[in-house]
């Protein structure tokens, strides 16, 4: 600790001071108090949850898309112990353009549509009479417009941020969730888009089926082995339907 003294002299202190308001009991922001011969000062330290795999989070997905193409971004949360409010703030790569904003309506409450695309983007809900403890853990999804100049082989990042006093619970009381950024991937193909048109979407579900039941003309754009085991089968189609679906599961 470094006291200054009235004849504006500094000195470094090792003990002789008390400390109060600190605990690592429960995550969140802590405001130490330090006593030192008569004076007090204080400041912030935030104290952050230990993470595993029980640890409330809010997570973006990481996708594929070609320069120009338009992916879908999808927000979930995970292990959440009940919610009454989530503000969120979505800061995308420049390269990234947000075209629209899709919440999961089915989680009830009160949705806030962006006033505008630009980045950050406010994402905001509440629920004043319930908290969510949904099964289903989309949240939103964002159509995300990949640069045409984008290079491939690059991330673009997208990242989130929250207060704390905005995530809590029906009884007001701070919910933390860790946050897991995510992003996009530049690459020359975009992973599930069977039918070629840069977007992934119903109809390559569509397409892929059509080609499994060997449908004359339903050729695939990219590869249909989109949960990589080597084959090209029903199971890309059922992995395919659940990433349509907004489950955690990663195409290839
Ligand atoms: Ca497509
Ligand atoms: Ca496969």
């Amino acid at each position: 600790m470094k006291a200054t003294y009235s004849d504006n002299s500094t000195r470094t202190i090792t003990s002789g001071f008390t400390t109060s308001g600190f605990s690592s009991d429960s995550p969140g922001t802590k405001t130490v108090t330090v006593n030192y011969q008569g004076k007090t000062a204080k400041f912030e330290v935030t104290v952050k949850a230990k993470s595993d795999s029980n640890t409330p989070k809010v997570v973006a997905t990481t996708v594929n898309g070609k320069p120009g193409s338009l992916v879908q971004v999808k927000i979930m949360l995970e292990k959440n112990p009940g919610i009454a409010s989530l503000k969120l703030l979505v800061t995308l790569d420049p390269q990234l353009t947000a075209e629209s904003v899709v919440y999961n309506e089915s989680i009830g409450g009160m949705f806030m549509q962006p006033q505008t695309m630009k980045s950050p983007l406010i994402l905001n809900w509440f629920n004043g009479a319930a908290d969510l403890k949904e099964a289903n853990p989309l949240f939103a999804t964002l159509n995300i417009r990949i640069s045409g100049s984008a290079k491939t082989g690059s991330t673009l990042p997208i990242t989130i941020s929250y207060e704390q006093n905005n995530v809590y619970n029906i009884r007001e009381e701070d919910v933390y969730l860790e946050v897991v950024n995510g992003g996009v991937k530049v690459a020359e193909y975009m992973s599930g888009d069977m039918n070629g048109d840069n977007v992934v979407d119903n109809k390559d579900l569509t397409r892929l089926f059509q080609y499994l039941s060997s449908y004359s003309g339903a050729d695939l754009a990219v590869s249909g082995d989109v949960n990589k085991d080597g084959k090209v089968d029903n199971k890309d189609l059922t992995r395919l339907f659940q990433y349509l679906s907004g489950w955690q599961v990663q195409i290839y």
